[in-house]
């Protein structure tokens, strides 16, 4: 019989909110992700901020977020010429991710960011790779509807 522990968590992530994945190009993305597999396009900008252009696509109630980076030498250029693309983050939706950064902070969990900024799904916040066991951990506070 496999044995179940029960788990008390103060954490108030409520779904995976989407996966970035880190494309050559929009369009190269879009064609898989939206022409062959048929998620469905919700939208897309330029995050200048991020160094990236970004497409969101739905697939039931999450996302896939695909990134093209806008010049080779950022983070998500640096990706795409490391590893050629692929999985690139995980991001978690909340309701208040000031206060789901506060709480990795006082985990001591090491930070990007050190407060919420804008991004495409909203008010978001990145944790560090290296301290999340090398899955780059993404929050995001949708903007309300
Ligand atoms: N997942 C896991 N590890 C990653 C990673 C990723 N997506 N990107 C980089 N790394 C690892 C590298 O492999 C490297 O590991 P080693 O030291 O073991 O070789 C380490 O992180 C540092 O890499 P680096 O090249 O020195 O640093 P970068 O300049 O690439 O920065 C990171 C890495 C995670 C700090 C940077 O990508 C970042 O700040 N990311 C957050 C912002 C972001 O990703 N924005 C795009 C999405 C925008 C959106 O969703 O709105």
């Amino acid at each position: 019989m496999p044995r179940s522990s029960a788990v008390t968590s103060s954490s108030m992530l409520k779904k995976i909110h989407h996966v970035g994945v880190v494309v050559p190009s929009l369009d190269a993305g879009l064609k898989f992700w939206r022409d062959t597999l048929g998620l469905q396009f919700t939208k897309s900008a330029t995050i200048e901020e991020q160094g990236v252009r970004a497409a969101l696509l739905k697939a039931g109630e999450s996302e896939i977020e695909l990134l093209e980076p806008l010049d080779s030498d950022n983070a998500v250029g640096k990706f795409l010429a490391r590893r050629g693309g692929g999985l690139h983050h995980v991001c978690f939706e909340t309701d208040d991710v000031a206060r789901e950064l506060d709480a990795a902070r006082a985990k001591g969990i090491q930070l990007i960011d050190q407060k919420p900024r804008h991004g495409l799904a909203g008010m978001i916040c990145f944790l560090h790779p290296k301290a999340t066991r090398g899955v780059l951990v993404e929050y995001a506070q949708p903007p309300a509807e």
